[in-house]
């Protein structure tokens, strides 16, 4: 692969009955930020579009970004985002309770990133964390959480199959959207799921991307963007079962996946699969009306910043997430409006948000330079965010929140 290529079959289906549903043009890669250094020199540009295929209803990107480009020097930390740190957790809880059984019981996380999730269970079973992102990677192994610095694939499964033996749980969030080849993966799932063993999986819901017209959720990284229904069409292919799901509140909202080698299907997963079809979530119509919706949400909110800048209003960022970069870039948000952006992240700290070139910093900025508004990048952690700043807010700043719709708070 030279760095990327179009993707002419579906990814679950191989089918080529795919339609062009949203273009966002060439974009920068969201996770690439720049040092200083990097400034001077030209960034990689891709093409960043979704396709619909009609025939299993997976929304998915027309190119495919290689992942080494994307993935081995990763600047995002779960532990950045509390909220984030929080939800893995309690699922880590849940898993404990339900379905460890003895302390040779092992947890596999595919995506482990720096380790969160199994830092909270690997006193109660052995843990195995799998992350490509060597710098993540070794924040997981530096906690005491044995990790392979690598994709997850099929021969993996097999080889740790062998040295480990069959996993109890596998859990990946955030990451089957990212696969290029899920059918593989999946598969190499099956290999190493035990026969009672269960993979729970969390991706961003189509439905709530649809919803709240939070476009910004897709980036090079994003691959596919899932329904149920795409989800069902995959696993049914793969001889596995949808045992549960549940709509959590990560990410806008996520759907959580419980999936294994037999049983049956819960009656979340039959209702569930009911509202999609009545969202139109099966339906080419659906997406073409949400490129309509991103348009008007872009006008909105550009014309409302520039008003604010002709008055002299000083305004920055909250948050330099990975989808904050989709948005900047399309609406051509740039130094000339925002100031700075800040972030909990230390890598990110010092660093340029990719093809917009914001500065980002620490939130420390925060107690000596007050702006008039706050523009907030991470609205996936409104509630948390407003709660954790209402001193801000108390002194006069507003909050300027773009999804689902153009608010000041
Ligand atoms: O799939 C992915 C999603 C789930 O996570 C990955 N491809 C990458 C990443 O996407 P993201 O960067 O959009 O995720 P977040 O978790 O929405 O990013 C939040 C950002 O905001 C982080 O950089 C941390 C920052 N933050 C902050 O500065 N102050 C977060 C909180 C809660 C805060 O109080």
């Amino acid at each position: 692969m030279e760095n990327f290529y179009q993707k002419l079959n579906c990814r679950i289906c191989d089918s080529k009955n795919m339609e062009k549903v949203l273009d966002l043009g060439s974009m920068p890669l969201a996770n690439d930020f720049l040092s200083k250094k990097s400034l001077h020199v030209p960034e990689m540009v891709f093409p960043l579009a979704i396709n619909f295929c009609s025939n299993c209803s997976l929304v998915q990107t027309s190119h495919v970004v290689d992942g080494d480009l994307l993935f081995k020097n990763y600047h995002y930390e779960t532990s950045a985002s509390r909220p984030l740190v929080e939800h893995f957790y309690s699922l880590a809880d849940e898993i404990a309770k339900d379905y460890i059984q003895s302390p040779d019981n092992l947890v596999v996380e595919i995506g482990s990133n720096d380790g969160s999730l199994l830092s909270r269970i690997k006193d109660r079973c052995r843990v195995l964390g799998i992350d490509p992102g060597g710098n993540v990677a070794e924040i997981a192994i530096k906690n005491g959480i044995s990790t392979i610095t690598d994709f997850f694939s099929t021969t993996l499964a097999k080889k740790i199959k062998s040295e480990k033996g069959m996993a109890k749980v596998v859990v990946a969030n955030n990451v089957m959207a990212h696969i290029d080849d899920v059918r593989y993966v999946f598969s190499g799932v099956k290999e190493l799921l035990s026969p009672g063993g269960r993979f729970i999986f969390e991706v961003h819901w189509v439905g709530n991307l649809i919803d709240e017209g939070g476009f910004d959720q897709i980036y090079h990284e994003h691959l596919c963007y899932y329904s149920l229904h795409s989800l069902k069409f995959l696993l049914d292919s793969l001889r596995m079962v949808i045992n549960d799901i549940k709509l959590v509140p990560i990410h806008g909202e996520s759907l959580r996946v419980f999936a294994g080698h037999s049983g049956k299907s819960s009656r979340s997963v039959i209702e569930f699969l009911d509202r999609e079809v009545k969202m139109g979530l099966t339906k080419r119509d659906t997406y073409i009306g949400f490129s309509k919706k991103v348009e008007s949400n872009k006008k909105k909110l550009v014309d409302l910043l520039w008003e604010l800048k002709k008055e002299g209003k000083k305004i920055i960022g909250y948050g330099a997430p990975a989808k904050g970069n989709t948005l900047l870039n399309y609406f051509k948000i740039g130094p000339d409006i925002l100031d700075f952006i800040t972030d909990t992240t230390p890598a990110k700290q010092g660093t340029y948000t990719p093809g917009t070139r914001i500065p980002v910093v620490s939130p420390e900025i925060l107690k000596n330079e007050l702006p008039d508004y706050i523009f907030l990048l991470s609205w996936n952690y409104a509630d948390a965010i407003l709660e954790k700043e209402k001193g801000l807010r108390e002194k006069g700043v507003k909050f300027i929140i773009a999804v689902p719709e153009v608010r000041v708070v």
